[in-house]
């Protein structure tokens, strides 16, 4: 292959992963060099929080539109099988990264004999299990889903004090007793900008549910729209519009990307702890999430995928990697959604049906990476607290970071707030997420990538266990050409 047909073909990847390496020079350059003021800081991270708005813009249209005009389109026998296969190769694959995570978590052992001091912030009642995850399902179904559905990301803005900014980290997860609560359930505090308030959102807030309430609304406004043949097709050929449209600002979008990423992954290396006051056992925590991703990420997801289609997984992950590179540079397995699409349908040629519902389900639904992480941290937490967990706590904690996965959803640090159901399922204090709040910014991006990884080999498996049903819709000869 010429050097021009490579940047020919991959020249927008290259341009990621430079604007990556880039990223993260001038952010640790910068580290070194100057003290940057919030205010500058928050300047500086402007054409980066411009990237992650462009992506956050396109993902309900393309959720909506995707799964209204796949499922409407498809004939109902051949959807239902696809559904079942899909969300069984989801829930099948997500408790297999627990049952990894969990495994190397007990042979490493980062956080026995650790000298970390448990971060108890004392006292006040725990939110129980039960209240997590009823909290889940109450925020799965919006009271107002117009409302709901045209505020995705809507976080409960209920400024709950000013605070001097000088005292606390940007990004910061605190835990405290939720003083307007009855029950004093435990809230998570997240300081973001504008710097002098607090924003508040509760375990199963809104902003993680949301997503879940619209994929459950397009997807059930597809299979209607499908049934009510003739008078359903006006509605089904806006969707289709719709999402020719989103695509089309996708590709107009992408070239941005590379300029986006350096300020977004710079302002985020500026923003972060100093790694020298990290615990060296924490440093352990972090091989073994980053262990446990790899393994389950690059072996057993591309050997699922060899076993059930019999083809080449990793000339199909290389179609893949300008999603992985955005995952890893966003942290936001929804944002990431438009490129993924992008991906498969371009790069890997998945049949457009598969790809328009196995894709905006897993990115809602289907967290491996997450998953594998709830197992691994609350594992540590007890070990750090010298909790023995029995084999009855360990699947407890199995089901319930499969559980929680599924409640996270596509945004930055999901993950860390619906840990709070997997701790308290086994009786650890929620506020000690903030043992490992210092590092889970980097760790974020890792499953996050792996996140995307597992839904776009998700749509290969399922469109070729499913090619009977669906055609191949794409021309041209492809890594995953579906073979009859
Ligand atoms: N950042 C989440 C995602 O976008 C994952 C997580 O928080 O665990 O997939």
């Amino acid at each position: 292959m010429t050097v021009k047909n490579f940047f020919k073909r991959n020249g927008l990847l290259t341009l990621s992963v430079i604007s990556v390496i880039t990223g993260c020079t001038l952010g640790f350059m910068l580290r070194g060099m100057i003290v940057l003021s919030l205010q500058a800081k928050i300047y500086f991270s402007f054409p980066g929080e411009l990237l992650m708005r462009m992506l956050k813009m396109l993902i309900l249209p393309l959720i909506t539109s995707s799964l209204m005009s796949g499922l409407s389109s498809m004939e109902s026998k051949a959807c239902c099988r696809m559904g079942v296969l899909t969300v069984t190769y989801y829930l099948w694959t997500t408790f297999i990264a627990v049952v990894v995570g969990i495994l190397l978590v007990i042979i490493i052992k980062p956080g026995v004999g650790t000298e970390m001091e448990s971060n108890r912030l004392g006292g006040g009642p725990v939110m129980t299990s039960a209240d997590a995850l009823l909290d889940l399902i109450r925020n799965m179904v919006p009271s107002n889903l117009i409302e709901a559905t045209f505020q995705q990301y809507k976080t409960d803005l209920i400024p709950i004090l000013k605070v001097p900014t000088k005292t606390i980290q940007p990004n910061f997860v605190y835990v405290i007793p939720d003083d307007n609560d009855p029950k004093g359930r435990m809230v998570y505090l997240e300081l973001t900008p504008p710097p002098d308030v607090i924003y508040k959102t509760s375990p199963g807030s809104s902003q993680q549910m949301n997503v879940l309430g619209i994929v459950i609304f397009s997807a059930t406004m597809g299979l209607l729209l499908g049934r009510m043949g003739e008078r359903g097709v006006p509605l089904i050929n806006v969707c289709q519009c719709i999402n020719e449209c989103v695509m089309k600002i996708i590709n107009a979008a992408v070239w941005y990307f590379p300029f986006g990423i350096i300020f977004l992954v710079a302002g985020k290396i500026l923003d972060m702890q100093d790694p020298s006051t990290l615990g060296k056992k924490l440093g352990w925590y972090a091989v073994t999430v980053l262990t446990g991703l790899f393994v389950h990420g690059l072996v057993l997801l591309p050997l699922f995928y060899f076993l059930l289609t019999r083809k080449n997984p990793f000339s199909y992950i290389r179609g893949l990697l300008q999603a992985m590179v955005i995952a890893l540079a966003t942290s936001s397995s929804s944002a990431t959604l438009p490129i993924t699409m992008k991906c498969l349908l371009e790069n890997c040629h998945v049949d457009r049906q598969i790809a328009r519902f196995v894709l905006p389900v897993g990115a809602t639904i289907n967290m491996d990476g997450t998953a594998l992480y709830e197992a691994v941290a609350a594992i540590f937490i007890a070990q750090v607290n010298d909790y023995e967990l029995d084999f009855g706590q360990l699947v407890t904690i199995s089901i319930t970071a499969t559980a929680a996965s599924i409640g996270a959803a596509g945004i930055p640090q999901a993950g860390l707030v619906t840990m709070v159901i997997v701790l308290t399922s086994v009786g650890l204090p929620p506020d000690d997420i903030t043992l490992i709040v210092a590092i889970d910014w980097i760790l974020d991006r890792f499953r996050t990538m792996i996140n995307v990884l597992g839904d776009a080999l998700a749509a290969g498996i399922i469109a070729h266990l499913c090619r009977k049903d669906f055609p191949l819709s794409t021309a041209g000869k492809t890594p995953h050409k579906n073979s009859n």
